[in-house]
């Protein structure tokens, strides 16, 4: 989705997962009570550190290479948290740097429990979290629930046959007709959100780009891989996370068309409300239920 729209609800989504895991947070050390962090010495169950502290956004490509290899990386972030920590930053969000066929900027995830090698090791990683931990900076992931990359093996064995067992791990449904997809649907980076898949005779849908399948949030497998990998990086210190794009987790399972409106957009396709594909009750619902990732382990 657009650098612009992921801004929009960087607040409210950020804020709805930590609320999630206060008791996470209270875990962690108490900062010092200077005067570059008076920001952060409240804590509280009602008055949680998120609400105060400055989060500084970090795109580990082009943050700091450490290597020389030309592309930033997870040591590179480590070597600058005291010039973060100099600034009075809080807590660091990290944009995704998961595998990646980087169609969207890492944002279409090809494995949601490990690192591309580029950005370095989980040892790296390890590395970051103590080292942070050390200046009372917290660490956000970035984290892409909505859709995965198609190179993500759950996609391409969803693909492989009507009958797998993850077919119904993304959304397939017949065409209207031949050539013709099951309904109006637009993706947010233009055209029909339905892609045709010709070895299995079905289209998938794709909120973006065709290479970003959406997973079926219905289907409880889904929820429970998807929580799978969030503790995973809980238990290894993330302090909370940035959740992409989670009002469109959910489209209306009867496939009504959405509404059209006067006129054409930047692609050149009709107007179009994605009154079907965003916003619905159970996404909305859906936010506030991020709970079970921390509330199962008793924080
Ligand atoms: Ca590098
Ligand atoms: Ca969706």
């Amino acid at each position: 989705m657009s650098k612009l729209a992921k801004f929009s609800r960087l607040a409210l989504i950020l804020g709805l997962c930590l609320a999630a895991i206060p008791a996470l947070a209270q875990q962690l050390p108490a900062p010092k009570a200077t005067h570059k962090h008076v920001h952060q010495a409240a804590q509280t169950a009602q008055d949680p550190w998120w609400k105060h502290a400055v989060i500084y956004e970090i795109y580990p490509r082009s943050f700091q290479d450490s290597n020389g290899d030309g592309v930033g990386d997870i040591n590179g972030v480590t070597s600058r948290l005291e010039y973060l920590h100099d600034l009075g930053i809080g807590a660091i969000w990290i944009t995704p740097m998961y595998p990646s066929p980087l169609v969207d900027f890492g944002y279409d995830v090809a494995d949601y429990t490990a690192l591309d090698p580029l950005y370095g090791t989980l040892g790296d990683f390890d590395q970051l979290m103590a080292e942070a931990k050390k200046r009372n900076i917290r660490v956000i992931m970035d984290f892409v629930p909505n859709h995965t990359s198609d190179q993500h093996p759950w996609f391409k064995e969803s693909r492989s046959s009507r009958t797998n067992p993850k077919r119904d791990w993304y959304i397939w449904r017949d065409g209207k007709g031949p050539g013709q997809p099951p309904n109006n649907w637009q993706s947010w980076f233009g055209h029909s959100a339905w892609q045709f898949d010709p070895a299995t005779g079905q289209y998938y849908y794709h909120h973006f780009y065709v290479e970003q399948p959406d997973l079926n949030w219905r289907n409880p497998e889904v929820r429970k891989a998807m929580y799978d990998a969030m503790r995973f990086w809980l238990d290894r210190g993330a302090a909370g996370f940035r959740l992409d794009a989670v009002s469109r987790l959910f489209e209306d399972p009867n496939l009504h068309d959405d509404p059209i409106s006067p006129g054409n957009n930047a692609y050149g396709d009709p107007n179009i409300a994605h009154k079907y594909t965003d916003n619905l009750p159970e996404a909305r619902r859906r936010r506030l239920s991020w709970k079970p990732c921390a509330d199962q382990r008793g924080r």
